[in-house]
């Protein structure tokens, strides 16, 4: 006789999971012994801590499209996932968190592990959790998960008391009052905004004369026609952190990344266009869009409630991004005047030859600008790239120049830190022959990233091309953060709680049987990567790199400026450093060039 667990697993595997990560504990016992019995069809994945599989769900989401499934047992396993829920919700991604919980004659009664769960993820899955009271329930409750979770891109949860879990299945509920009788299926709905709202859009970008795009990860399927779109409107395009991969990077009219991670041209386009043109984008920081009432804006989003809050556009269009900018392409005039586009594409060559002066300056010993630029020269066709919260979000953004046919993503809303490592790991297991370069700081490292190590060193194996590559900036400081304090605030670096402990990363590695390559010299830098890239299994490469280098905004305006003096007024403990490495950064801004 099938158990509910038995059945909880075979109908999410007839929903297509193919994989779910995980801890076990008492309050998903059940569930465990199903898993195992079904191995053939649901693969566990044991990871070393629940908010690790959370990240993995989310990542698995982002890399595939499909739901993402993570399973922790009650009380303290369900509390661990919620930040990595919290990610995927912020970031829009489909998660279904399944957790157990105790017996349910206990429950109400102090027991041990006894937490309220359907409070606990009210806020974080409010779309729908629920938990199970019955044998009969099961079945609605995972089919709806699934697909509330698919239709609304966000995290839903559900929740099975463990005596539950070893009850007798009901997989067709009697035909009577009060029962549900669901079914599996799942088809993304094709959203094209009307005919008339298309105009009134064309209308606002004909008129125009000075057209910035900015797209986000909801352009991510839109290459094509985003660059078929700029091209007709002599538009450059701008890059949320999360749409990095939406458009290759090589594109001369790309101006690359927006935003305190951004680039100058992004800047210049935003400051001057006449109109905007916002595509599957959230990007939240107003200053560096136009101020209201300089430019004229359209926006599309596949969800109508992310209209209009970010710039007060004109015409607000509830659409997928490829479908509607196809829409509106046979109704676009070509802009004969190409000076606009032309200004555009001048600055993008130029911020390139200043990024790639930026990451040759000097610095001690290594300068983490010099790491991206190297790996970026080195990308497979295909890789994958995480990037961590920190600095490395910074250099990840500008120094990278991504490809065609290329992934990358990172905690993009919620920028929680810890999610690099697991977010590879995911990658992996989705895509076992693609090329995976996870780029993490040492606080991410030391936060999530070693003890996930263990968990690469587990499974590395499985994976048809072993290349993993965890890149480790070992600069010993929690240097984003020391930044933000130097300029926002204007606060010298407070060493108690910026500087970390030095660990040997790549020992470590090594002591796991992974790869370990250490770099300090900056000479060393890219036959570092030529070793790491050619590798026989997963790598982790730590580079020794210097905080002086300021993850500088692309336009530090006067008050940062100010702030940053006054920090350093105040007897900040890197003074000397950072005065040299922001000065040489700057520099590279006025030096003319060919
Ligand atoms: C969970 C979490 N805690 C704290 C922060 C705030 N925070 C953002 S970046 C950062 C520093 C990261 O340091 P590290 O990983 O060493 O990278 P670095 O900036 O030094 O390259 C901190 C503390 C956060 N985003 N998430
Ligand atoms: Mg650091």
């Amino acid at each position: 006789m099938p158990t509910v667990s038995d059945h909880l697993v075979e109908r999410l595997s007839a929903w297509g999971v193919k994989r779910i990560y995980g801890y076990p504990g008492d309050g998903i016992n059940g569930i465990m012994g199903a898993l195992d019995r079904h191995s053939d069809r649901v693969e566990f994945i044991q990871v070393r801590h629940e908010e690790m599989a959370a990240f993995n769900a989310c990542a698995h989401a982002k890399f595939t499209g499909e739901v993402g499934v993570c399973l922790a047992t009650s009380g303290p396993g369900a509390i661990h996932l919620l930040n990595g829920l919290y990610d995927a919700k912020l970031d829009h991604q489909p998660v279904v968190a399944i957790v157990g919980q105790q017996a349910r004659a206990a429950l109400g009664g102090h027991y041990q592990q006894e937490v309220d769960l359907v409070s606990l993820f009210k806020d974080v899955a409010h779309e729908y959790v629920h938990m199970a009271l019955e044998a009969a329930q099961i079945r609605h409750l995972v089919d709806r998960s699934i697909r509330i979770a698919l239709a609304e891109r966000t995290v839903t949860c559900i929740i099975v008391p463990n005596d539950l879990q070893e009850a007798d299945a009901v997989e067709t509920p009697p035909h009577k009052h009060g029962t549900i009788h669901s079914s599996i299926d799942y088809t993304r709905p094709r959203v094209v905004p009307h005919e008339d709202d298309l105009r009134r859009a064309v209308d606002v970008l004909n008129a125009g004369e000075r057209v910035a795009m900015l797209v986000g990860q909801g352009a991510l399927h839109a290459t094509d026609e985003v660059i078929e779109v700029a091209e007709i409107l002599g538009a450059g395009v701008a890059k949320a952190l999360l749409g990095k991969a939406a458009v290759p990077d090589d594109v001369p009219f790309v101006t690359g990344g927006i935003g305190l991670l951004g680039t100058k041209p992004s800047w210049d386009m935003m400051m001057d266009c006449d109109t905007l043109l916002m595509v599957g984008s959230s990007f939240p920081y107003s200053e560096f869009l136009p101020e209201e009432g300089q430019a004229r804006g359209v926006q599309i989003d596949i969800d109508g409630r992310m209209l209009g809050i970010r710039y007060p556009t004109e015409v607000n269009l509830v659409g997928d991004s490829a479908e509607t900018l196809r829409a509106l392409i046979p109704h676009l005039q070509p802009k004969t005047d190409r000076s606009w586009r032309q200004r555009i594409e001048d600055g993008v060559r130029e911020w390139w030859q200043i990024l790639e002066a930026r990451a040759h300056n000097e610095a001690d010993p290594i300068n983490p600008q010099l790491v991206f630029w190297e790996l970026s020269k080195r990308l497979p066709d295909g890789c994958i790239l995480t990037a961590d919260s920190g600095s490395a979000a910074n250099w990840f953004a500008r120094d990278i120049k991504l490809r065609r046919g290329m992934m990358a993503s990172l905690s993009g809303t919620l920028a929680t830190m810890g999610p690099g490592v697991p977010y590879a790991i995911a990658a992996k297991f989705a895509h076992p022959d693609r090329v995976v370069v996870a780029l993490v700081g040492d606080g991410a490292m030391q936060m999530n990233g070693m003890s996930e190590l263990i968990t690469i060193a587990k499974y590395w194996k499985r994976w048809s091309d072993p290349r993993l590559i965890v890149m480790v900036l070992n600069n010993h400081d929690l240097n984003q953060v020391t930044w933000e304090q130097r300029a926002m605030q204007g606060d010298p670096k407070f060493e108690a709680s910026q500087d970390l402990p030095d660990v040997p990363y790549a020992r470590y590695a090594e002591l796991l049987g992974l790869k370990g390559i250490r770099v300090d010299d900056p000479d060393q830098v890219g036959a570092a990567w030529d070793q790491a890239l050619g590798a026989d299994r997963p790598v982790v490469l730590e580079a020794i790199t210097d905080p002086d280098v300021p993850p500088l905004p692309p336009h530090i305006s006067l008050e940062q400026a100010r702030a940053m003096l006054s920090a350093l007024a105040k007897g900040d403990v890197d003074r000397r450093g950072v005065i040299r490495q922001t000065l040489r950064d700057k520099v590279e801004e006025f030096i003319p060039r060919r």
